[in-house]
């Protein structure tokens, strides 16, 4: 048993969910290998594991249609992070699928979690924990074969717009055969509308009036709903020639990635959006003034000068209610986006045939642990929604476990027939797909640049920062995260155990890193190249 257990990318063989004993935990593996592994055989035998072989139930493999939304945190009805937060288009892709309510992202910034998901790979593996490089640039990442392409090269014609990749078309042409329109913000006010201390032009937010029709976000949706309608079309046509990779073809079913950049900043929105969220009425996320006071301060280092304001900032200038609704009110702008493009789904009658996957590349803070942004290795920071939807995933199921977007794509792959592709590392949720309460040995592990990560359990999440300081919070007593339980001896056991699961490999940043990179060598900080002294005061705004 030990031997196969340490077969399986050498992770550590100890979970600590329930705190079982070494036999709980054998036997755990072992039915995680009846349940989740092929046989020994076939595992180590490309060979025999023809693309078919793991098809969903109907023969016909099905489409994919991947929704990608940017700094969406687990305000949405379903994952209730904000009780008065209105998503009845994500909630409704979640009750005609199964809803991970704990899953997370590999990196808590743009560039790397997108970098993670769609090589398959950890930020800790590829070095890239920056804005900069983009992936193609990495030696090393220059062949490796992304989620897209992984699906064109096994027949898929592949599609994308909006913001899938961190990067641009200019950058991405090779990634999928046909592009849509890019991110673009088009509907701004000519001057900011709030004065914040970093004047990035970026971060501003509040009411504008402007017409829906002119965001970037409606025209990511209209360009996919055409796609769809061109799709369903060409399906209930046999002999239509095809067009712009358009074709009705079995054998050639469709990747479509459809990516919305709001609720990242700049968060404005209408009136319509607004007045979903009265000020009388609006609830603030929960915070304690202390909270900062049992984190070490090496947590400071992680976000140590963003664009982002502090919350002290939101306060003083009575900014607080307005930057909330502005998130709030472009969350549910974004849901109304994602509806258009689930209804073109539905009346294109490719529905049955298409399997749904919507993520969030990360979360974002509104003044908790007194920060907004994000670049934390806290829940705010890596929860995030994961919703699959369509053949073979169970419907109107929550799933607990915890989960990693570094396993949509062995995810992907195995629910579309494709065979296993070598070196992921993530590990596919079809178990749970089928079965939410299926057993899954795996935490989820988000990493915020060289050597601080965060471990998540069912029930804990574990922090060590590059300097060894760690935190620990037990999440059945405390959602919020506000008692460090690390240096309670107590928990002495749990933090042995959590600390197996710690990426063993722990690249250094990649040539060409920047944007909030942060390192730590021979006890120096150095943020975005500038070093931190030891006491140095903690940037208050
Ligand atoms: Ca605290």
């Amino acid at each position: 048993m030990r031997i196969r257990l340490t077969t399986m990318k050498a992770q550590p063989r100890r979970n600590e969910i329930d705190r079982p004993s070494i036999l709980g935990v054998t036997l755990m593996a072992f039915c995680l290998l009846l349940v989740a592994r092929p046989a020994r055989g076939e595992e180590e035998n490309p060979e025999h594991q023809p693309a078919a072989a793991n098809a969903p139930e109907s023969t016909k493999r099905p489409n994919v249609l991947m929704i990608c939304i940017d700094d969406l945190n687990d305000w949405v009805g379903c994952l209730e992070g904000h009780s008065q937060v209105q998503t009845p288009n994500i909630d409704r892709l979640a009750k005609r699928g199964t809803l991970f309510t704990n899953a997370h992202c590999q990196a808590p910034l743009c560039n790397p979690s997108r970098t993670s998901l769609l090589t398959g790979l950890r930020p800790s593996t590829t070095g890239v924990y920056g804005l900069a490089p983009w992936m193609r640039e990495v030696p090393e990442l220059q062949k490796t074969e992304s989620l897209p392409q992984y699906f064109a090269k096994h027949g898929y014609r592949t599609a994308m717009t909006g913001k899938v990749y961190h990067y641009p078309e200019s950058h991405t042409k090779h990634e999928v055969q046909v592009h849509g329109p890019g991110v673009n913000l088009l509907a701004r006010p000519k001057q900011p509308l709030v004065k914040t201390p970093s004047g990035h032009w970026l971060v501003d937010w509040g009411e504008f009036p402007h017409r829906d029709e002119d965001k970037g976000d409606w025209h990511v949706a209209s360009w996919t709903v055409e796609r769809l309608q061109q799709e369903g079309a060409a399906a209930a046509e046999p002999q239509r020639p095809a067009t712009q990779g358009v074709k009705n073809d079995a054998e050639q079913p469709f990747f479509l990635a459809t990516g919305f950049f709001l609720p990242h900043v700049p968060l404005y929105a209408t009136n319509r959006w607004f007045s979903l969220y009265p000020e009388s009425t609006l609830k603030l996320p929960p915070i304690r003034r202390d909270d900062r006071d049992d984190t070490p301060r090496f947590s400071w280092y992680l976000h140590w000068k963003l664009p982002e304001p502090r919350l002290r900032f939101l306060e003083e200038k009575n900014q607080w209610k307005n930057l909330t609704r502005s998130y709030l009110a472009s969350v549910s702008f974004m849901d109304s986006q994602v509806g258009r493009v689930l209804d073109a789904l539905d009346e294109s009658g490719l529905r049955d045939n298409t399997l749904v996957v919507l993520w969030s590349d990360h979360g974002f803070h509104l003044g908790e642990k007194l920060i907004t942004g994000k670049n934390t290795l806290w829940e705010r920071s890596t929860r995030v929604p994961l919703i699959l939807a369509g053949p073979g995933v169970a419907a109107n199921a929550r799933c607990s476990r915890p989960a990693e977007l570094l396993d949509i794509y062995p995810t992907l792959a195995e629910m579309c027939g494709l065979p296993a592709r070598e070196g992921l590392e993530g590990h596919s949720l079809r178990a749970q797909l089928k079965d939410a309460a299926a057993p899954r040995l795996w935490p989820a592990i988000t990493t915020h640049n060289h050597d601080n990560h965060a471990v998540r359990t069912e029930h804990w999440r574990y922090i060590r920062y590059a300097d060894g300081s760690e935190e620990l919070y037990d999440h059945r007593k405390d959602p919020q995260e506000w008692s460090n339980l690390a240096t309670d001896a107590r928990h002495a056991e749990r933090l042995r155990d959590l600390r197996q699961w710690l990426p063993k490999v722990n690249a250094k940043p990649v040539a060409g890193s920047g944007g909030r990179v942060l390192t730590y060598d021979d006890g120096k900080v150095t943020w975005e190249g500038k070093a931190i002294g030891a006491n140095d005061s903690i940037p208050e705004l």
